[in-house]
């Protein structure tokens, strides 16, 4: 048991606040802790409970009013914008004919879609069609607008660093003149990872757990942008990957398949994240994970994270002993 302190000593503590100053002492465990400390907890987000708050917000919400119809994933442990500590995940909604306006900002932003057909998304004149399973980046400062032709709604996974600006609070955000940014449609494009080769590298891997690194198609990087970065996955049926610990958190959407994710902490508690189709889920900095496909068909998850941030500032970890 600590000693009573002296009326002194008590004197002293109370003197320091009012000079804005406070002792170390008392916080160093917390300041320096041995591991990672992630306050997000392990949380999983139902697609078939979202699906109809999403389709509520395309009727009640309209774009004029909304500039980007977004349902965000905020970790029940955090606030917005915070998916995890460091990543911010939303589902995005649009109807046709709707334009969500041209703006451009600090953060960056990639889409992974996740449903239907005749959905755009204009990047710097680039005008980019969106088919389920791609990956479409949004870099910096580049002029982005969307839209949706043909019937029913576009739907897609929104990941950005918007966390890491409230800590560096350094964002800065531009309104276009107008609705559209002027933007012609092309096929390919640096910006454009379509499923389709994604899924054909994932197969072509020999073994139960094949991961596809999404890389910058043009210039170097530790990821598609300085802080967040993408991965594909694909288990095979009856199989389970190896685990994961790393200091990156991660959030993951299922592209296709059922499965579970075990989450273990270092006391042998467990968590288990039970995912289907379309579901999406995060893993806090430094957990214990592994994936399980107890189908008779495989499983391709898609995921993004924070691992290039921590490349590119020397603070990256990962367990190599698992
Ligand atoms: O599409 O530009 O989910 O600026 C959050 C902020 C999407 C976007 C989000 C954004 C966007």
């Amino acid at each position: 048991m600590a000693p009573v302190p002296s009326e002194e000593k008590i004197q002293f503590l109370n003197s320091l606040k009012p000079q804005n100053v406070e002792p170390l002492w008392s916080v160093m465990s917390a300041m320096v802790p041995p591991v990672p400390q992630p306050k997000a907890i392990p949380t999983l987000w139902k697609y078939k409970n979202l699906k109809p708050l999403l389709d509520d917000s395309g009727r009640l919400v309209p774009t004029e009013e909304s500039e980007r119809r977004v349902l965000m994933l905020i970790n029940p442990n955090l606030k917005a914008p915070q998916t995890t500590d460091t990543l911010y995940a939303g589902l995005q909604y649009i109807n046709p004919g709707e334009v969500a306006p041209a703006h451009r900002h600090s953060a960056f932003a990639l889409r992974f879609i996740i449903e239907g057909e005749g959905g755009f998304t204009n990047v710097e004149g680039s005008k980019l069609y969106m088919e389920r399973g791609d990956v479409i980046l949004t870099p910096r400062w580049d002029w982005h607008d969307h839209g949706k032709e043909g019937d029913g709604p576009m739907i897609w996974l929104d990941g950005l660093d918007l966390p890491m600006f409230q800590a560096i609070p350094v964002n800065f955000a531009e309104h276009y003149k107008e609705d559209r940014y002027p933007s012609s449609e092309v096929g390919e494009s640096p910006l454009k990872y379509p499923w389709g080769p994604v899924q054909e590298y994932l197969d072509s891997v020999k073994g139960d757990h094949a991961i596809f690194d999404y890389k910058p198609k043009t210039g170097e990087g530790a990821g598609v942008s300085t802080i967040v970065g993408g991965q594909a996955e694909r288990i095979s049926p009856n199989a389970s990957t190896g685990f994961r610990q790393e200091s990156s958190s991660f959030v993951y959407h299922v592209f296709e398949g059922t499965g579970y994710t075990v989450i273990t902490e270092d006391n042998g508690e467990e968590t288990i994240l039970k995912w289907e189709q379309k579901d999406t889920f995060c893993i806090p900095s430094w957990k214990k994970f592994r994936h399980v496909n107890e189908t008779s068909s495989q499983a391709y998850l898609f995921n993004f994270s924070d691992t290039p941030l921590l490349k590119n500032l020397n603070i990256y970890r990962a367990n190599k002993d698992l």
